[in-house]
Protein backbone atom coordinates (compact mmCIF):
# COMPACT_ATOMS: atom_id res chain seq x y z
CA UNK A 1 0.00 0.00 0.00
CA UNK A 2 1.06 3.22 -1.03
CA UNK A 3 2.06 5.79 1.82
CA UNK A 4 -1.00 7.92 0.99
CA UNK A 5 -4.22 6.73 1.82
CA UNK A 6 -7.49 8.57 1.39
CA UNK A 7 -10.45 8.75 3.36
CA UNK A 8 -10.36 6.06 6.26
CA UNK A 9 -13.53 4.74 7.92
CA UNK A 10 -12.18 2.37 10.92
CA UNK A 11 -14.04 -0.18 11.76
CA UNK A 12 -13.63 -1.91 15.39
CA UNK A 13 -15.96 -3.87 17.67
CA UNK A 14 -15.47 -3.51 21.87
CA UNK A 15 -17.36 -6.05 23.92
CA UNK A 16 -20.19 -3.97 23.15
CA UNK A 17 -20.44 -2.76 19.86
CA UNK A 18 -18.84 -2.52 16.48
CA UNK A 19 -17.29 0.70 15.33
CA UNK A 20 -15.61 2.58 12.49
CA UNK A 21 -14.07 5.54 11.13
CA UNK A 22 -14.19 7.53 8.15
CA UNK A 23 -12.43 10.65 6.84
CA UNK A 24 -14.63 12.83 4.50
CA UNK A 25 -14.51 12.30 0.79
CA UNK A 26 -11.62 12.62 -1.18
CA UNK A 27 -8.57 13.34 0.86
CA UNK A 28 -4.88 12.73 0.79
CA UNK A 29 -4.35 12.12 4.54
CA UNK A 30 -1.48 10.04 5.12
CA UNK A 31 -1.57 8.12 8.20
CA UNK A 32 2.72 7.37 8.11
CA UNK A 33 4.79 5.98 10.32
CA UNK A 34 3.55 2.67 11.43
CA UNK A 35 4.99 -0.23 10.32
CA UNK A 36 4.88 -3.65 12.19
CA UNK A 37 6.95 -5.57 9.79
CA UNK A 38 4.12 -7.67 9.54
CA UNK A 39 4.27 -10.10 6.63
CA UNK A 40 1.72 -9.65 3.40
CA UNK A 41 -1.52 -10.59 3.66
CA UNK A 42 -3.47 -11.50 0.37
CA UNK A 43 -6.95 -11.12 2.01
CA UNK A 44 -6.31 -7.82 4.48
CA UNK A 45 -2.94 -6.22 3.27
CA UNK A 46 -4.20 -3.15 1.38
CA UNK A 47 -7.29 -5.16 -0.17
CA UNK A 48 -8.44 -2.92 -3.21
CA UNK A 49 -11.00 -4.51 -5.58
CA UNK A 50 -10.45 -4.74 -8.73
CA UNK A 51 -13.55 -2.89 -9.35
CA UNK A 52 -13.56 -0.09 -6.43
CA UNK A 53 -16.14 1.94 -7.25
CA UNK A 54 -15.70 4.60 -4.31
CA UNK A 55 -12.23 5.74 -4.96
CA UNK A 56 -12.32 8.44 -2.40
CA UNK A 57 -13.43 6.69 0.64
CA UNK A 58 -11.44 3.79 2.68
CA UNK A 59 -12.33 1.35 5.55
CA UNK A 60 -10.08 0.24 8.04
CA UNK A 61 -11.79 -2.29 10.55
CA UNK A 62 -9.87 -1.75 13.53
CA UNK A 63 -10.48 -4.16 16.21
CA UNK A 64 -7.87 -6.47 16.35
CA UNK A 65 -10.12 -8.70 18.43
CA UNK A 66 -12.45 -9.33 15.47
CA UNK A 67 -10.24 -12.01 14.56
CA UNK A 68 -8.94 -13.19 11.12
CA UNK A 69 -12.24 -14.91 10.11
CA UNK A 70 -14.73 -11.99 10.75
CA UNK A 71 -12.59 -9.48 9.53
CA UNK A 72 -11.93 -11.51 6.41
CA UNK A 73 -15.67 -12.14 6.34
CA UNK A 74 -16.76 -8.09 6.62
CA UNK A 75 -13.29 -6.85 4.23
CA UNK A 76 -14.34 -9.39 1.59
CA UNK A 77 -18.53 -8.03 1.49
CA UNK A 78 -17.15 -4.63 1.62
CA UNK A 79 -14.71 -5.45 -1.49
CA UNK A 80 -17.57 -6.95 -2.96
CA UNK A 81 -19.52 -3.79 -2.90
CA UNK A 82 -17.06 -1.95 -4.25
CA UNK A 83 -15.60 -0.46 -1.55
CA UNK A 84 -11.32 -0.26 -0.57
CA UNK A 85 -9.99 -1.79 2.65
CA UNK A 86 -7.24 -0.88 4.21
CA UNK A 87 -4.51 -3.05 5.53
CA UNK A 88 -4.48 -2.71 9.60
CA UNK A 89 -1.00 -2.74 10.04
CA UNK A 90 0.27 -0.27 7.04
CA UNK A 91 -2.14 2.31 7.32
CA UNK A 92 -2.42 0.49 10.59
CA UNK A 93 -2.71 2.54 13.97
CA UNK A 94 -4.11 0.60 16.24
CA UNK A 95 -1.15 -1.98 16.94
CA UNK A 96 -3.06 -3.69 20.15
CA UNK A 97 -6.84 -4.13 21.47
CA UNK A 98 -8.83 -1.10 22.33
CA UNK A 99 -10.86 -2.06 25.17
CA UNK A 100 -12.24 1.55 26.50
CA UNK A 101 -14.45 2.84 24.36
CA UNK A 102 -14.55 6.36 24.23
CA UNK A 103 -10.70 6.31 25.93
CA UNK A 104 -9.46 4.13 23.06
CA UNK A 105 -10.80 6.75 20.75
CA UNK A 106 -9.17 9.22 22.56
CA UNK A 107 -6.02 7.58 22.88
CA UNK A 108 -6.26 6.60 18.73
CA UNK A 109 -6.87 9.16 17.27
CA UNK A 110 -4.11 11.46 19.56
CA UNK A 111 -1.93 8.48 18.31
CA UNK A 112 -2.15 9.83 14.62
CA UNK A 113 -0.36 12.12 12.40
CA UNK A 114 -1.89 15.07 11.57
CA UNK A 115 -3.37 15.08 8.25
CA UNK A 116 -1.43 17.20 5.47
CA UNK A 117 -2.66 20.58 4.87
CA UNK A 118 -6.12 20.33 3.06
CA UNK A 119 -6.58 16.59 4.26
CA UNK A 120 -9.46 15.42 6.26
CA UNK A 121 -8.74 13.45 9.31
CA UNK A 122 -10.11 10.27 9.44
CA UNK A 123 -13.61 9.94 11.53
CA UNK A 124 -14.31 6.89 13.93
CA UNK A 125 -17.92 5.72 13.12
CA UNK A 126 -20.06 3.55 14.48
CA UNK A 127 -20.88 -0.22 12.44
CA UNK A 128 -24.09 1.31 12.10
CA UNK A 129 -22.18 3.63 9.36
CA UNK A 130 -21.24 0.55 8.04
CA UNK A 131 -23.95 -1.91 7.69
CA UNK A 132 -26.21 0.85 6.45
CA UNK A 133 -23.75 1.40 4.03
CA UNK A 134 -23.61 -2.01 2.83
CA UNK A 135 -27.25 -2.17 2.80
CA UNK A 136 -27.11 0.75 0.33
CA UNK A 137 -24.34 -0.51 -2.02
CA UNK A 138 -22.79 2.67 -1.20
CA UNK A 139 -21.21 4.99 1.64
CA UNK A 140 -24.32 6.58 3.50
CA UNK A 141 -23.33 10.27 4.43
CA UNK A 142 -21.76 10.57 7.96
CA UNK A 143 -24.77 11.41 10.95
CA UNK A 144 -24.18 12.46 14.34
CA UNK A 145 -25.73 9.32 15.40
CA UNK A 146 -22.91 7.33 13.49
CA UNK A 147 -20.16 8.88 15.33
CA UNK A 148 -18.15 7.23 18.01
CA UNK A 149 -18.51 9.01 21.35
CA UNK A 150 -15.50 9.83 22.82
CA UNK A 151 -16.51 11.26 25.85
CA UNK A 152 -14.44 9.46 28.69
CA UNK A 153 -14.88 9.70 32.40
CA UNK A 154 -12.29 12.05 34.12
CA UNK A 155 -10.33 9.41 36.26
CA UNK A 156 -9.38 7.08 33.06
CA UNK A 157 -7.97 10.17 31.35
CA UNK A 158 -4.68 9.91 33.94
CA UNK A 159 -4.09 6.51 33.11
CA UNK A 160 -1.72 6.70 30.00
CA UNK A 161 -0.37 2.83 30.21
CA UNK A 162 -1.63 1.31 27.00
CA UNK A 163 -0.87 -2.27 27.05
CA UNK A 164 -0.84 -4.40 23.58
CA UNK A 165 -3.70 -7.22 23.51
CA UNK A 166 -1.05 -10.45 23.75
CA UNK A 167 1.51 -11.16 25.87
CA UNK A 168 4.11 -11.98 23.06
CA UNK A 169 3.43 -8.45 22.38
CA UNK A 170 5.12 -6.64 25.10
CA UNK A 171 8.11 -7.21 27.75
CA UNK A 172 7.27 -9.24 30.94
CA UNK A 173 10.53 -9.02 33.23
CA UNK A 174 11.09 -11.36 35.94
CA UNK A 175 10.86 -8.67 38.78
CA UNK A 176 7.67 -6.25 38.59
CA UNK A 177 5.61 -3.99 40.82
CA UNK A 178 2.48 -5.97 41.00
CA UNK A 179 3.79 -9.51 42.50
CA UNK A 180 1.09 -10.17 45.00
CA UNK A 181 -1.54 -8.66 42.82
CA UNK A 182 -0.46 -11.03 40.27
CA UNK A 183 0.06 -14.07 42.76
CA UNK A 184 -3.68 -13.61 43.58
CA UNK A 185 -5.13 -13.54 40.19
CA UNK A 186 -2.69 -16.70 39.75
CA UNK A 187 -4.04 -18.73 42.55
CA UNK A 188 -7.88 -18.48 41.41
CA UNK A 189 -6.01 -19.42 37.85
CA UNK A 190 -4.85 -22.32 39.52
CA UNK A 191 -8.15 -23.21 41.21
CA UNK A 192 -9.71 -22.86 38.12
CA UNK A 193 -7.31 -25.04 36.10
CA UNK A 194 -8.18 -27.36 39.11
CA UNK A 195 -11.56 -27.08 38.32
CA UNK A 196 -11.44 -27.67 34.76
CA UNK A 197 -12.40 -24.74 33.96
CA UNK A 198 -10.12 -23.54 30.92
CA UNK A 199 -11.58 -20.36 30.03
CA UNK A 200 -11.99 -19.14 33.69
CA UNK A 201 -8.29 -20.24 33.73
CA UNK A 202 -7.07 -18.26 31.01
CA UNK A 203 -8.73 -14.58 31.94
CA UNK A 204 -7.25 -14.84 35.13
CA UNK A 205 -3.68 -16.11 33.65
CA UNK A 206 -4.41 -13.03 31.16
CA UNK A 207 -4.92 -10.32 33.68
CA UNK A 208 -2.27 -11.69 36.18
CA UNK A 209 0.07 -11.42 32.84
CA UNK A 210 -1.06 -7.99 32.03
CA UNK A 211 -0.29 -6.36 35.69
CA UNK A 212 3.50 -7.71 35.24
CA UNK A 213 3.84 -6.33 32.18
CA UNK A 214 3.00 -3.20 34.02
CA UNK A 215 5.99 -0.17 34.77
CA UNK A 216 4.05 0.94 37.83
CA UNK A 217 2.30 -0.41 40.75
CA UNK A 218 -1.26 -0.49 40.72
CA UNK A 219 -2.68 1.46 43.74
CA UNK A 220 -6.36 2.48 42.65
CA UNK A 221 -8.58 0.59 40.57
CA UNK A 222 -9.31 3.71 38.08
CA UNK A 223 -5.63 2.12 36.51
CA UNK A 224 -7.31 -0.38 35.33
CA UNK A 225 -9.49 1.19 33.41
CA UNK A 226 -8.36 0.61 29.72
CA UNK A 227 -6.08 -2.35 30.36
CA UNK A 228 -7.33 -5.35 28.32
CA UNK A 229 -8.19 -9.03 30.50
CA UNK A 230 -10.11 -7.34 33.55
CA UNK A 231 -13.42 -7.85 33.27
CA UNK A 232 -15.90 -7.54 36.64
CA UNK A 233 -14.41 -10.46 38.29
CA UNK A 234 -10.52 -9.79 38.46
CA UNK A 235 -11.61 -6.02 38.94
CA UNK A 236 -13.31 -7.07 42.16
CA UNK A 237 -10.47 -9.31 43.44
CA UNK A 238 -7.69 -6.24 42.90
CA UNK A 239 -10.54 -3.78 44.54
CA UNK A 240 -10.53 -5.94 47.10
CA UNK A 241 -6.83 -6.44 47.98
CA UNK A 242 -6.32 -2.42 47.23
CA UNK A 243 -8.92 -1.88 50.07
CA UNK A 244 -8.58 -4.79 52.09
CA UNK A 245 -4.94 -5.90 51.92
CA UNK A 246 -6.60 -9.37 51.13
CA UNK A 247 -9.25 -11.19 49.26
CA UNK A 248 -11.96 -12.91 50.24
CA UNK A 249 -12.32 -15.37 47.63
CA UNK A 250 -8.35 -16.44 47.43
CA UNK A 251 -7.95 -16.99 50.43
CA UNK A 252 -11.13 -19.45 50.83
CA UNK A 253 -9.75 -21.11 47.99
CA UNK A 254 -6.00 -21.67 49.59
CA UNK A 255 -7.85 -22.85 53.09
CA UNK A 256 -10.25 -25.24 51.00
CA UNK A 257 -9.34 -28.93 51.06
CA UNK A 258 -9.80 -29.20 47.41
CA UNK A 259 -7.51 -26.86 46.50
CA UNK A 260 -4.91 -28.02 48.69
CA UNK A 261 -4.97 -31.45 48.04
CA UNK A 262 -4.90 -31.02 44.30
CA UNK A 263 -1.68 -28.86 44.71
CA UNK A 264 -0.24 -31.28 47.03
CA UNK A 265 -1.29 -34.27 44.28
CA UNK A 266 0.06 -32.63 41.31
CA UNK A 267 2.77 -31.98 42.46
CA UNK A 268 3.90 -35.22 42.31
CA UNK A 269 6.34 -35.99 39.33
CA UNK A 270 3.73 -37.78 36.39
CA UNK A 271 0.14 -36.62 38.11
CA UNK A 272 -1.65 -33.96 36.33
CA UNK A 273 -5.05 -32.26 37.30
CA UNK A 274 -7.03 -35.36 35.89
CA UNK A 275 -5.55 -37.67 38.24
CA UNK A 276 -5.28 -35.53 41.47
CA UNK A 277 -8.69 -35.03 40.70
CA UNK A 278 -9.89 -38.66 40.16
CA UNK A 279 -7.95 -39.26 43.51
CA UNK A 280 -9.90 -36.05 45.24
CA UNK A 281 -13.06 -37.62 44.37
CA UNK A 282 -11.63 -41.00 45.77
CA UNK A 283 -11.68 -39.67 49.16
CA UNK A 284 -7.38 -39.17 48.95
CA UNK A 285 -5.97 -36.39 50.73
CA UNK A 286 -2.50 -37.06 51.84
CA UNK A 287 0.54 -38.57 50.55
CA UNK A 288 -0.04 -41.90 53.21
CA UNK A 289 -3.26 -42.35 51.27
CA UNK A 290 -1.76 -42.30 47.66
CA UNK A 291 1.30 -44.55 49.10
CA UNK A 292 -1.32 -47.26 50.23
CA UNK A 293 -2.63 -47.06 46.65
CA UNK A 294 1.12 -47.90 45.19
CA UNK A 295 -0.60 -50.82 43.26
CA UNK A 296 -2.09 -48.46 40.83
CA UNK A 297 0.19 -45.82 40.18
CA UNK A 298 3.18 -45.47 37.56
CA UNK A 299 6.86 -46.19 37.29
CA UNK A 300 6.73 -42.23 36.96
CA UNK A 301 4.27 -41.44 39.95
CA UNK A 302 6.34 -44.12 42.21
CA UNK A 303 9.96 -42.25 41.03
CA UNK A 304 7.92 -38.88 41.88
CA UNK A 305 6.29 -40.34 45.21
CA UNK A 306 9.26 -41.61 46.49
CA UNK A 307 11.46 -38.48 45.82
CA UNK A 308 8.75 -36.30 47.09
CA UNK A 309 11.06 -33.69 49.23
CA UNK A 310 13.45 -33.20 47.10
CA UNK A 311 11.25 -32.73 43.93
CA UNK A 312 9.04 -30.42 46.02
CA UNK A 313 11.83 -28.02 47.25
CA UNK A 314 12.60 -25.53 44.22
CA UNK A 315 16.06 -26.33 42.40
CA UNK A 316 18.34 -23.33 42.34
CA UNK A 317 20.43 -21.82 40.07
CA UNK A 318 24.29 -23.08 40.97
CA UNK A 319 22.22 -26.70 40.81
CA UNK A 320 21.10 -25.65 37.02
CA UNK A 321 24.50 -24.79 36.64
CA UNK A 322 26.26 -28.57 38.10
CA UNK A 323 23.64 -30.02 35.81
CA UNK A 324 24.41 -28.47 32.91
CA UNK A 325 28.30 -29.22 33.17
CA UNK A 326 27.27 -32.74 34.04
CA UNK A 327 25.14 -32.55 30.61
CA UNK A 328 27.52 -31.26 29.14
CA UNK A 329 30.23 -33.98 29.83
CA UNK A 330 27.68 -36.76 28.78
CA UNK A 331 26.74 -35.10 25.47
CA UNK A 332 30.68 -34.01 24.62
CA UNK A 333 31.75 -37.91 25.11
CA UNK A 334 28.63 -39.12 23.60
CA UNK A 335 28.55 -36.59 19.65
CA UNK A 336 31.62 -34.16 20.12
CA UNK A 337 30.62 -30.95 18.45
CA UNK A 338 27.14 -31.14 20.05
CA UNK A 339 25.42 -28.74 21.57
CA UNK A 340 23.84 -28.14 25.23
CA UNK A 341 21.94 -25.24 25.65
CA UNK A 342 19.87 -24.57 29.07
CA UNK A 343 15.94 -23.54 28.46
CA UNK A 344 13.06 -22.79 30.72
CA UNK A 345 13.00 -20.83 33.52
CA UNK A 346 16.50 -20.67 34.01
CA UNK A 347 16.80 -19.00 30.47
CA UNK A 348 14.25 -16.28 31.42
CA UNK A 349 16.75 -15.62 34.16
CA UNK A 350 14.58 -17.08 37.31
CA UNK A 351 16.72 -17.83 40.38
CA UNK A 352 14.93 -20.90 41.10
CA UNK A 353 12.37 -23.52 39.36
CA UNK A 354 10.78 -26.90 39.34
CA UNK A 355 13.23 -28.83 36.72
CA UNK A 356 15.84 -28.35 34.48
CA UNK A 357 15.31 -28.37 31.09
CA UNK A 358 18.29 -29.10 28.23
CA UNK A 359 17.96 -28.74 24.77
CA UNK A 360 20.74 -30.38 22.91
CA UNK A 361 21.35 -30.55 19.42
CA UNK A 362 24.23 -30.38 16.71
CA UNK A 363 25.24 -28.15 14.11
CA UNK A 364 25.48 -31.02 10.98
CA UNK A 365 21.60 -32.16 10.67
CA UNK A 366 20.81 -35.99 11.16
CA UNK A 367 23.69 -36.23 13.66
CA UNK A 368 22.00 -35.90 16.46
CA UNK A 369 19.80 -39.09 15.45
CA UNK A 370 20.78 -41.83 17.92
CA UNK A 371 22.51 -39.31 20.42
CA UNK A 372 20.19 -39.41 23.72
CA UNK A 373 20.49 -43.13 24.31
CA UNK A 374 24.20 -42.87 24.61
CA UNK A 375 23.93 -39.62 26.66
CA UNK A 376 21.58 -41.83 29.12
CA UNK A 377 23.75 -44.42 29.05
CA UNK A 378 26.92 -42.28 29.80
CA UNK A 379 24.87 -40.32 32.51
CA UNK A 380 23.47 -44.15 34.40
CA UNK A 381 27.04 -45.13 34.05
CA UNK A 382 28.21 -42.09 36.31
CA UNK A 383 25.22 -43.27 38.45
CA UNK A 384 23.66 -39.74 38.31
CA UNK A 385 20.09 -41.21 36.96
CA UNK A 386 17.59 -42.13 39.13
CA UNK A 387 14.85 -42.80 36.64
CA UNK A 388 14.46 -41.66 33.34
CA UNK A 389 11.51 -41.82 31.05
CA UNK A 390 12.74 -42.06 27.46
CA UNK A 391 10.39 -41.06 24.74
CA UNK A 392 10.86 -41.23 20.73
CA UNK A 393 10.13 -38.80 18.59
CA UNK A 394 7.01 -39.70 16.63
CA UNK A 395 7.71 -40.87 12.79
CA UNK A 396 6.76 -39.43 9.70
CA UNK A 397 6.69 -35.36 8.73
CA UNK A 398 7.09 -32.30 10.78
CA UNK A 399 3.73 -31.13 8.95
CA UNK A 400 1.44 -33.56 9.99
CA UNK A 401 3.06 -33.08 13.17
CA UNK A 402 1.90 -29.30 13.41
CA UNK A 403 -1.17 -30.35 11.81
CA UNK A 404 -2.39 -32.22 14.59
CA UNK A 405 -1.46 -29.98 17.09
CA UNK A 406 1.41 -31.21 18.45
CA UNK A 407 2.87 -28.25 20.85
CA UNK A 408 5.71 -29.84 23.21
CA UNK A 409 5.81 -33.41 22.89
CA UNK A 410 7.57 -33.98 18.77
CA UNK A 411 11.10 -34.49 20.05
CA UNK A 412 13.05 -37.36 21.15
CA UNK A 413 13.49 -36.48 24.87
CA UNK A 414 13.80 -38.08 28.14
CA UNK A 415 11.97 -36.96 31.60
CA UNK A 416 14.14 -37.77 34.31
CA UNK A 417 15.00 -37.92 37.76
CA UNK A 418 18.81 -36.67 38.48
CA UNK A 419 20.91 -37.49 41.26
CA UNK A 420 22.36 -34.51 42.03
CA UNK A 421 25.77 -34.69 44.53
CA UNK A 422 25.34 -31.89 47.15
CA UNK A 423 29.29 -30.30 47.03
CA UNK A 424 30.58 -30.89 50.46
CA UNK A 425 29.33 -28.59 53.15
CA UNK A 426 26.34 -27.37 51.57
CA UNK A 427 23.89 -29.67 53.32
CA UNK A 428 22.02 -27.80 55.97
CA UNK A 429 23.07 -28.53 59.78
CA UNK A 430 18.98 -28.06 60.30
CA UNK A 431 17.47 -28.98 57.54
CA UNK A 432 16.58 -32.69 57.78
CA UNK A 433 17.35 -34.34 54.39
CA UNK A 434 16.56 -38.07 53.70
CA UNK A 435 20.16 -38.37 52.13
CA UNK A 436 22.56 -35.12 52.99
CA UNK A 437 25.29 -36.06 50.34
CA UNK A 438 23.13 -35.90 47.25
CA UNK A 439 19.44 -34.46 45.96
CA UNK A 440 16.65 -35.57 43.66
CA UNK A 441 16.47 -33.03 40.86
CA UNK A 442 13.62 -33.30 37.82
CA UNK A 443 15.57 -32.36 34.62
CA UNK A 444 13.93 -32.97 30.93
CA UNK A 445 16.76 -33.32 27.72
CA UNK A 446 15.27 -32.34 24.43
CA UNK A 447 17.07 -33.46 21.50
CA UNK A 448 16.32 -31.27 18.37
CA UNK A 449 17.56 -31.45 14.77
CA UNK A 450 19.74 -28.15 13.98
CA UNK A 451 16.88 -26.84 11.08
CA UNK A 452 14.07 -26.91 14.15
CA UNK A 453 16.13 -25.77 16.98
CA UNK A 454 14.81 -22.14 16.81
CA UNK A 455 11.77 -23.78 17.26
CA UNK A 456 12.37 -25.72 20.06
CA UNK A 457 14.46 -22.85 21.85
CA UNK A 458 11.39 -20.39 21.13
CA UNK A 459 9.26 -23.42 22.44
CA UNK A 460 11.08 -24.72 25.63
CA UNK A 461 11.73 -21.19 27.04
CA UNK A 462 8.29 -20.13 28.42
CA UNK A 463 6.78 -18.84 30.39
CA UNK A 464 3.66 -20.87 29.67
CA UNK A 465 1.82 -18.32 29.15
CA UNK A 466 4.10 -16.66 27.01
CA UNK A 467 3.75 -20.04 25.11
CA UNK A 468 -0.14 -20.24 24.50
CA UNK A 469 -0.18 -16.48 23.63
CA UNK A 470 2.36 -16.70 20.76
CA UNK A 471 0.74 -19.68 19.39
CA UNK A 472 -2.78 -18.19 19.41
CA UNK A 473 -1.35 -14.56 18.51
CA UNK A 474 0.44 -16.56 15.50
CA UNK A 475 -2.99 -18.54 14.51
CA UNK A 476 -5.84 -15.20 15.04
CA UNK A 477 -3.45 -12.86 13.81
CA UNK A 478 -1.38 -14.13 11.09
CA UNK A 479 -3.16 -17.12 10.47
CA UNK A 480 0.01 -19.40 11.12
CA UNK A 481 0.38 -22.28 13.27
CA UNK A 482 3.57 -22.58 15.60
CA UNK A 483 4.68 -25.06 17.92
CA UNK A 484 7.73 -25.82 19.20
CA UNK A 485 9.06 -27.78 16.29
CA UNK A 486 7.84 -25.21 13.48
CA UNK A 487 5.69 -23.00 11.63
CA UNK A 488 3.63 -23.10 9.52
CA UNK A 489 1.63 -21.72 6.35
CA UNK A 490 -1.75 -23.39 5.73
CA UNK A 491 -2.71 -21.42 2.84
CA UNK A 492 0.65 -21.96 1.33
CA UNK A 493 1.16 -24.99 2.59
CA UNK A 494 4.78 -24.37 3.59
CA UNK A 495 7.24 -24.46 6.77
CA UNK A 496 8.98 -21.36 7.50
CA UNK A 497 12.97 -21.54 7.23
CA UNK A 498 14.36 -20.15 10.80
CA UNK A 499 17.89 -20.00 11.66
CA UNK A 500 17.42 -18.20 14.90
CA UNK A 501 14.33 -17.03 17.70
CA UNK A 502 15.08 -13.96 15.88
CA UNK A 503 13.75 -14.65 12.50
CA UNK A 504 10.71 -16.07 14.18
CA UNK A 505 9.68 -13.09 15.80
CA UNK A 506 10.23 -10.80 12.49
CA UNK A 507 7.79 -13.18 10.58
CA UNK A 508 5.41 -13.17 12.99
CA UNK A 509 5.78 -9.23 12.85
CA UNK A 510 6.59 -9.10 16.75
CA UNK A 511 9.61 -6.79 18.38
CA UNK A 512 12.08 -9.35 19.55
CA UNK A 513 11.94 -10.27 23.54
CA UNK A 514 14.85 -11.47 24.88
CA UNK A 515 14.25 -14.37 27.17
CA UNK A 516 14.34 -12.28 30.14
CA UNK A 517 11.53 -10.41 28.94
CA UNK A 518 9.50 -13.75 28.30
CA UNK A 519 8.20 -14.06 31.98
CA UNK A 520 4.10 -13.71 31.05
N1 LIG B 1 5.84 -25.40 28.04
C1 LIG B 1 4.73 -25.02 27.31
N2 LIG B 1 3.54 -25.63 27.53
C2 LIG B 1 3.44 -26.59 28.46
C3 LIG B 1 4.56 -26.98 29.21
C4 LIG B 1 5.77 -26.35 28.97
O1 LIG B 1 4.80 -24.15 26.47
N3 LIG B 1 2.27 -27.17 28.64
C5 LIG B 1 7.12 -24.72 27.76
C6 LIG B 1 7.16 -23.43 28.44
C7 LIG B 1 7.98 -23.70 29.64
C8 LIG B 1 8.95 -24.74 29.14
O2 LIG B 1 8.20 -25.49 28.23
O3 LIG B 1 8.61 -22.57 30.09
C9 LIG B 1 9.51 -25.60 30.20
O4 LIG B 1 8.47 -26.16 30.99
P1 LIG B 1 8.52 -26.09 32.57
O5 LIG B 1 7.27 -26.75 33.07
O6 LIG B 1 9.81 -26.62 33.06
O7 LIG B 1 8.38 -24.53 32.85
P2 LIG B 1 9.44 -23.50 33.41
O8 LIG B 1 10.82 -23.96 33.17
O9 LIG B 1 9.05 -22.19 32.84
O10 LIG B 1 9.10 -23.47 34.95
P3 LIG B 1 10.01 -23.98 36.16
O11 LIG B 1 10.96 -22.87 36.40
O12 LIG B 1 9.08 -24.17 37.30
O13 LIG B 1 10.65 -25.24 35.71
MG1 LIG C 1 11.57 -25.80 33.87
Amino acid sequence: MAARCPNAIQLKTSRLRLRCAFAGPRTTWSPGGVSSGAPPNPHLHGAVSSAVRFPGVAIYLAEPRMGRSRRAFLTRLALSKGFRVLDAYRCGVLGGRLSGGGAEAIRWQEGRPAPPTGGTPPALLDISWFTESMAAGQPVPVEGRHRLQVAVPREVLPNPVWMPLYACQRPTPLTHHNASLSAALETLAEAAGFAGSEGRLLSFSRAASVLKALPCPVTALSQLQGLPHFGEHSCRVIQELLEHGVCEEVERVQRSERYQSMKLFTRIFGVGVRTADQWYREGLRTLDDVRKQVQRLTQQQKAGLEHYQDLSSPVQRPDAEALRQVVEAAVGWALPGATVTLAGGFRRGKLQGHDVDFLITHPEEGQEVGLLPRVMHYLEQQGLVLYQQHQRSPSGDPARLVLKGHSMDTFEQSFCIFRLPRPPGTAKGGTWSPHPSWKAVRVDLVVAPISQFPFALLGWTGSKHFERELRRFSRKERGLWLNSCGLFDPEQETFFHAAAEEDIFRRLGLAYLPPEQRNA
